[in-house]
């Protein structure tokens, strides 16, 4: 592979998407969060993997930025006729993803052998896997205790007020098969970090041992996307975690996080005051359009991403 791409949720995935349209799908290995993972219902249900599945399959929903596009829920209606959870939304398309991999699971199949597998019989041709075969579960510690990410987020509406963040498991996952492939690749041309929530995305990923220590034995450059422009998030909860975690909102922060990670920082043209902070950080700024609301600007932003890899150093 030319290109690793890691990746967590809706925002990651629009970047990956943008990436396979512009690369050769042999050319492009997209690794994805899981510590979003959880089980529901009897289901292993994988949120991030599920939003870049379907944005590389061109099937997501935009508008309610998860699941697939021209849902129905007639599943959901039965579920609640007999008095089941409604708090976690499954649509009967999405819902036959999370069925067909908890039965692969369950007959013995790696998580990301029925990655593989999903991600062919949608059509996409690059390379999606999870960062681990192995479960990690973000766990989010809140003034009203220990809950896992999608109880966090969804059930309870980020309500709880956060105290700290802890990757349950982390420490005895190892990384994929693709993973560890992508990074020995000879090819190996630059490593992207998607515009995704650094702590609740990004940093699960960072959290497998020999990780970090392996990003930087790559001779390569590592380019991140900020998922921060204008102090608001682009999507979902990323500012209001970074507040949380008594960050000031802004790109120069997303930078900070990264430092000695990253060589190259894309944000936003709105953000050109963070650029000398940035700078400072040993980090090179890269200003560039980067909310992506269509394909066009999907496209455009993966080849500035692309094209700052190659002019770099
Ligand atoms: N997010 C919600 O806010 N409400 C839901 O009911 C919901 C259902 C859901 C089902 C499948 C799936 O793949 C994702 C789903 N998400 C839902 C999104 C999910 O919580 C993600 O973790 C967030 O988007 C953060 O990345
Ligand atoms: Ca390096």
């Amino acid at each position: 592979t030319r290109v690793l791409a890691l990746c967590g949720g809706v925002g990651g995935a629009k970047l990956a998407a943008g990436l396979a349209s512009v690369l050769p799908a042999a050319d492009l290995t997209v690794v994805v969060n899981t510590g979003d993972d959880f089980e529901h219902l009897g289901l292993t249900i994988c949120p991030d993997l599920d939003s870049t599945m379907y944005a590389l399959a061109g099937v997501n929903d935009e508008q309610r930025g998860w699941g697939r596009r021209g849902e129905s829920w007639d599943f959901m209606s039965a579920l609640e006729g007999l008095g089941g959870p409604t708090w976690f939304g499954l649509g009967d398309r999405d819902l036959a993803t999370h069925v067909m991999r908890s039965h692969r699971l369950a007959q013995g199949v790696s998580l990301s052998q029925v990655t593989a597998q999903l991600a062919t019989a949608l059509g996409i041709g690059c390379r999606l896997a999870p960062m681990s075969d192995h479960p990690v579960r973000t766990c989010v510690h809140t003034d009203e205790g220990p809950l896992g990410f999608q109880d966090y987020f969804v059930r309870l509406g980020c309500r709880p007020k956060v105290e700290r963040l802890e990757y349950v498991g982390a420490t005895q996952a190892k990384l994929s098969r693709d993973l560890q492939a992508a990074l020995s690749s000879s090819r190996l041309e630059c490593i992207v970090i998607c515009p995704s929530n650094p702590w609740l995305s990004i940093d699960p990923i960072l959290a497998l041992p020999g990780l970090r220590f392996a990003l930087r034995c790559c001779e390569v450059p590592i380019v991140a996307v900020s998922p921060i422009v204008a102090g608001r998030a682009i999507k979902g909860p990323a500012a209001d975690i970074m507040r949380a975690l008594g960050y000031t909102v802004d790109a120069t922060n997303i930078g900070r996080h990264y430092r000695n990670l990253i060589d190259l920082l894309v944000v936003d043209e709105q953000d050109a005051e963070s650029n000398a902070a940035i700078e400072a950080l040993g980090i090179a700024p890269i200003r560039a359009p980067i909310v992506m609301k269509d394909e066009a600007a999907r496209r455009r932003l993966a080849k500035t991403v692309l094209d700052a890899a190659d002019r770099w150093p």
